[in-house]
């Protein structure tokens, strides 16, 4: 095979990528022509991987390799070859075996690492732990958890599916006349699919939408969470009341009369329990109109005007998954349906309801035919899991009890911890409580590419390649695009591919061809590519060889599904094509989830108030804390590219306050802000605005959490939200991240503004 040649091709969340090198090193990554609207955020890569911050060796905190206690994320590192690295894993693996079992090992080490089939960080962990007795993981994702317990009960099926079947776009543009958004549709948060989103096609199928006189209303506290393009119409309700919101809407269409009983009944069960509870029949409280206009700060008449509106046209209600990253999430995600069902345009073409619209640039734009093969994990011996989102609570709690879908489970008790491809000191909510937490196991691994704050505590850190730097075999989760991933530079320092770190491992604890199967990296991309190829040709598709793959062309397959309508079979034949449900149908009401017995959780879609305001903390910190996904980045990767780099104030992240606010509070634009509440504080950029609503702020994900010990509660330089964010997670039902619900208060900061330290390595010294 031919060696390729720069720009060698390399494939991301956020789409292809050409890399140009100079002597060996990264010096730029550009969009590829075969994208129409290439996402900036390749430009973050290039200064990011020469970044100071790059883990170039093998680290092991101070105190641990002295057998000491210290404190992870406040230690000195020492550095050590990997011989001396990967023998203290062996030791420590081998001692957990034989003292507490594997089930003593959490490796659930969520996070969306890189995209490629095979040098996926998550996987090679779990293939290698496979092969020495397992491991404790996790279920779910910070994305939609709420959405994938929940889901299976109201509709049936998996939610993973239900996205993957979302009506198109352009069906919408053809069939719909209006769209309601619930949180909006941004713009911002479409750039990525996992996995790869190689073409970006929403843009354009907005536009044909708007050609076609398609109206939008935006129910989101950002205004730009629609579009300006869309023209849409701004409903602002406060956050975590669009449950109410909908409640009112389903109020005027029932005592309206413009509820569609024929598709209640035939499509449906549980309707009469819902209208009881929706007309105060059953609690004594009447959920229309007035009563969601108080909750929510949307105008009455607007509300009843939206409902008449909805139920006159062809209406499709997109809910994004933000929604049920909050307090209850459960209830938005039950209360979407069963709004869409009273309209009863579920199955018709442009109608019924999108979940998680823009949660990925792929939903209902594109998905494809066939799947790619992945690395094989093997099979884990170890069956005990906990939900994602409980990983403080585990840590901090072993062997208690916890409720999760109907089961009441025990945590493990975990003694070594292992994280790659992933940045809990990024995503979890409460990181003053995470911290805590993570002072808990014996050892703590992390593999990494840059001293993130996660590296920062770990006792072992090992210095990883980043895409750009092996070969691999790009296809997202519903890309479909295959596409070769050039080697473009070697890794830097003592990084190394993570295979090649678990085959040295393996062979020092006896798994090594368990591991291998006697193939080197390469040979097994070139293996998972043939594999696929075989499936692609099974299944009628013409693809290259291995040779002429990889020497550089991107493989584009037709889009199995164009004119995909979400639930339409359900909807021609219920019977022929029945819901995976209990009853075959729709679940307005489950006699499943009512029989879990959740004090707030009744088996019908509920309204529950946010904990910040039961708690009453909305008094003392009156702002609503937004904490949505940054335009600059993927979550915390490459935050110290150029791109996130430029949209920084001062270095700090930018917070958007709307103008009446930051008045209040004396704060001008460009201003350095102090946000703070019962559970930590950090600095940030001012950004006022009028494109947020009064009584909100936004301060999106991804800034690389910088606490400063010397500051009250240790408070973050850089303007991480989830120092203000509760680890309360939505309820019993599903026990997901509610990163969403959190309140808190802005004052402008006068201190002396420190300096960012989490852009260079940690202080590295020599062992006593
Ligand atoms: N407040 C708040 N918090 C949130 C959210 C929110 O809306 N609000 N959203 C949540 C959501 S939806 C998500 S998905 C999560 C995302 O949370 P994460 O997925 O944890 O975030 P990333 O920054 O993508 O973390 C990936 C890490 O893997 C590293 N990495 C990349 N490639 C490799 C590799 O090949 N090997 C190894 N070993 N490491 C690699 C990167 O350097 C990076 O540190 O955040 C959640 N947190
Ligand atoms: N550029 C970029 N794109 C990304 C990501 C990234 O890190 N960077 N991450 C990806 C991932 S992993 C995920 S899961 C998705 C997440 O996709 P989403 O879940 O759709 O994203 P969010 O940004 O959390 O929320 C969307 C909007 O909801 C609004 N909102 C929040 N709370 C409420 C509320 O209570 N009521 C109403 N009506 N609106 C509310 C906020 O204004 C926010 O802008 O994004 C993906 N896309
Ligand atoms: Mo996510």
């Amino acid at each position: 095979m031919s060696s390729p040649k720069p720009p060698f091709l390399t494939s991301s969340h956020w789409g292809i990528g050409l890399v140009d090198t100079k002597d060996g090193r990264i010096t730029s990554v550009r969009g590829h022509e075969f994208d129409p609207e290439p996402s900036s955020l390749n430009s973050n890569i290039a200064d990011s991987v020469n970044g100071k911050a790059r883990v170039l060796r093998p680290a092991v905190r101070k105190s641990w390799l002295e057998g000491k206690k210290g404190e992870r994320g406040r230690d000195a590192f020492v550095e050590v070859s990997w011989e001396t690295a990967l023998d203290l894993i062996a030791k420590e693996v081998t001692h957990l075996k034989h003292t507490h079992g594997n089930g003593a090992i959490f490796a659930g080490s969520y996070g969306w690492a890189s995209a490629g089939r095979f040098h996926h960080a998550q996987s090679q962990l779990k293939r290698f732990l496979n092969t020495q007795g397992g491991f404790v993981r996790s279920e779910g994702n910070y994305s939609y958890n709420a959405a994938l317990v929940a889901m299976p009960h109201i509709i049936g099926g998996s939610y993973r599916g239900h996205i993957v079947q979302a009506t198109r776009w352009t069906v919408i543009a053809q069939h719909t006349e209006l769209v309601v958004l619930f949180g909006g549709l941004p713009m911002r948060n479409t750039q990525i699919c996992d996995g790869g989103n190689s073409k970006h096609r929403l843009a354009g199928n907005l536009a044909k939408c708007v050609e076609n006189g398609v109206n939008f209303v935006n129910l989101s506290p950002l205004r730009r969470d629609a579009d300006a393009s869309l023209a849409a119409q701004w409903l602002p309700p406060k956050p975590g009341t669009d449950v109410a919101v909908m409640m009112g809407l389903a109020h005027t269409l029932l005592v309206e009369g413009l509820h569609d009983t024929a598709f209640l009944d035939r499509y449906t069960v549980g309707f009469d329990r819902f209208a009881r509870y929706l007309t105060g029949k059953a609690d004594g409280v009447v959920k229309d109109a007035d009563w969601a206009a108080d909750i929510s700060g949307i105008a009455v008449e607007k509300l009843r005007e939206l409902a008449r509106e909805m139920a006159s046209k062809r209406t499709m209600i997109s809910t994004v998954a933000g929604l049920q990253r909050a307090d209850w999430g459960e209830q938005p995600l039950w209360m979407t349906v069963t709004l869409a069902a009273m309209l009863g345009q579920i199955g018709l073409p442009g109608g019924g309801y999108t979940i998680g619209s823009a949660v990925n640039g792929h939903i209902g734009n594109i998905s494809r035919p066939f799947r790619p093969s992945p690395l094989p994990q093997g099979v884990n011996p170890i069956a005990d899991f906990i939900p994602v989102a409980m990983i403080s609570e585990m840590l901090l709690n072993p062997g208690a009890s916890y409720r999760y879908d109907g089961q009441t489970r025990q945590f493990p008790d975990i003694r070594m911890v292992w994280w790659v491809g992933g940045n809990p000191f990024h995503h979890h909510q409460d990181l003053n409580r995470l911290r805590q937490a993570f002072q808990r196991p014996e050892t703590v691994i992390v593999n990494e590419i840059n001293w993130t704050a996660t590296a920062r505590h770990a006792d072992i850190v090992l210095p990883v390649s980043t895409s750009q730097e092996r070969m691999d075999m790009g296809m997202g989760q519903t890309d479909n695009v295959i596409v070769p991933m050039q080697a473009a530079a070697a890794p830097p320092g003592q990084a190394r591919h993570e295979y090649d770190i678990y085959t040295k491992l393996a062979a020092k604890l006896n798994s090594k061809h368990a591991f291998t199967e006697g193939l080197s990296a390469d040979q097994w991309v070139e293996r998972l590519y043939n594999e696929t190829r075989d499936t692609g040709v099974a299944a009628g598709y013409d693809l290259p060889d291995w040779a002429a793959f990889m020497a550089g062309t991107i493989v584009e397959l037709p889009d199995p599904t164009p004119d995909q309508v979400f639930l339409a079979d359900f909807r021609a034949d219920p019977v022929a094509h029945p819901r995976p449900t209990p009853s075959g149908r729709i679940e307005l009401y489950s006699e499943t989830v009512a029989g879990f017995a959740l004090p707030e959780c009744q088996g019908h879609a509920s309204w529950v108030v946010p904990h910040d305001v039961a708690l009453g903390l909305h008094l003392t910190y009156p702002l609503a804390l937004l904490s949505g996904q940054p335009k600059t980045r993927l979550h915390s990767q490459f935050d110290n590219g150029a791109l996130s780099l430029s949209h920084k104030i001062k270095g700090r992240e930018p917070v958007m306050l709307n103008r009446t606010d930051a008045a209040a509070r004396g704060i001008s634009d460009g201003d350095i802000v102090e946000i703070f509440n019962d559970r930590g504080r950090c600095l940030a950029g001012a950004r006022v605005s009028d494109d947020i609503a009064p009584g909100n702020v936004f301060l999106w994900t991804g800034a690389w959490y910088d606490p400063d010990f010397t500051a009250p509660d240790h408070r973050d330089r850089h303007g991480n939200p989830n120092v203000l964010t509760h680890d309360k997670r939505t309820s019993a039902f599903s026990q997901s991240p509610a990163a969403h619900s959190a309140y808190v208060q802005v004052q402008k900061f006068r201190g002396i503004v420190p300096e960012i330290t989490v852009f260079k390595p940690p202080q590295m010294v020599d062992q006593d």
